[in-house]
């Protein structure tokens, strides 16, 4: 062992662990298209300063891939249906949000949850004339996704961006990050995407399809760097940041929750069971567990709308108190 590493921290680690990350990963394929996309929506709204500053809100959605090939045909998925990420987006325009929606191709998305899963062949039908039109039970529907949809995006109000793998998202989380610095307080973070753990790094992953033939797999994964930790320390040093933690253990639950919010310093961790996240969520700070309740006499509430309520009157403290 040399003298270099004897006298290396835990944070000198994970920086070395993040650069390798960084460098090694295959570079984004729209990367520069991305970067501005991010530019022009952020001085669209980052016009106003002081109290009245418009606030800009990332939310992450869906999982994320490990791909086992370069020339990828398997690999490892995280669940996420990308609801609670999609009508999140939704309660946080409705609050005069700005949203940057950064999800997994082909997951739940903004507008679209009350449209059957394939609105395409079910919503629409083809007159003998040829003309489309909307099938009757539908028509509100899709006149309400549509119209909603559109005058968030065209009115420079929500910016989608797609993601498959671990390499995508954490590339482009760090673009936006970097793009919402001069927000200050205004930015926040609402990180409910279903991130990887484990990753083959890109130079030790093999080029092509790995053969069944050549027996049973045996393949080493890395862990992924701590990201959340350097996007608050050092991406985003001032912005609102909310962590989610999923467990399937309910004993586990909350002491994992109090457990990344100290280790990543945020400013609250959502807690959440895969069999309840739809119907209760906990929401963990420093000095409270809150929890937060669908309202059961509304069969179409959502357990969102109160969450998404309450982070908002915690991120308006929280400008408050470092604003003032
Ligand atoms: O996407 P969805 O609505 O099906 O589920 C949401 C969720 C459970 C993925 C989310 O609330 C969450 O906990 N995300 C973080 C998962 C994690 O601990 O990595």
């Amino acid at each position: 062992m040399d003298a270099t590493s004897n006298s290396e921290t835990p944070q000198d680690t994970l920086y070395d662990e993040i650069d390798t990350f960084f460098e090694s990963a295959p570079p984004l394929k729209d990367g520069p298209d991305i970067s501005r996309k991010l530019k022009e929506f952020i001085e669209r709204n980052s016009q106003s300063t002081g109290k009245g500053a418009s606030r800009v809100v990332c939310v992450t959605s869906g999982g994320t891939t490990v791909p086992l090939e370069k020339r990828c045909v398997r690999y490892i998925d995280n669940f996420s249906s990308g609801h609670r990420g999609a009508a999140s987006t939704e309660y946080f325009l409705k609050a005069g949000y700005s949203v940057i929606f950064l999800s997994r191709r082909g997951t739940c998305q903004p507008f679209c949850r009350s449209l059957p899963e394939d609105p395409l062949l079910e919503c629409f039908e083809v007159s003998k004339e040829l003309n489309v039109r909307v099938c009757q039970p539908h028509s509100e529907a899709v006149r309400t996704a549509i119209g909603e949809h559109c005058a968030a995006v065209k009115g420079g109000l929500l910016l989608k961006l797609p993601f498959t793998t671990i390499f995508e998202y954490l590339q482009i989380l760090h673009l936006i990050a970097m793009s919402m610095k001069n927000l200050g307080t205004h930015a926040m973070f609402y990180l409910a995407a279903a991130v990887s753990d484990f990753y083959v790094p890109w130079k030790s992953m093999v080029e092509h399809k790995i053969q069944s033939s050549s027996g049973p797999l045996d393949m080493r994964l890395v862990q992924v760097p701590k990201m959340l930790s350097v996007l608050r320390k050092d991406w985003a040093p001032v912005a609102f940041c909310i962590s989610f933690k999923l467990e399937t253990d309910s004993k586990i639950l909350l002491e994992k929750a109090e457990i990344a919010l100290k280790k990543y310093n945020m400013h609250a961790v959502v807690a959440n069971e895969l069999l309840t996240r739809k119907e209760v969520v906990i929401v963990v700070t420093s000095s409270e567990k809150i929890s937060v309740h669908r309202d059961k006499t509304e069969a179409s509430a959502d357990v969102e709308s109160p969450l998404i309520k309450l982070l908002v009157e915690k991120h308006s403290s929280y400008i408050e108190h470092l604003d003032s």
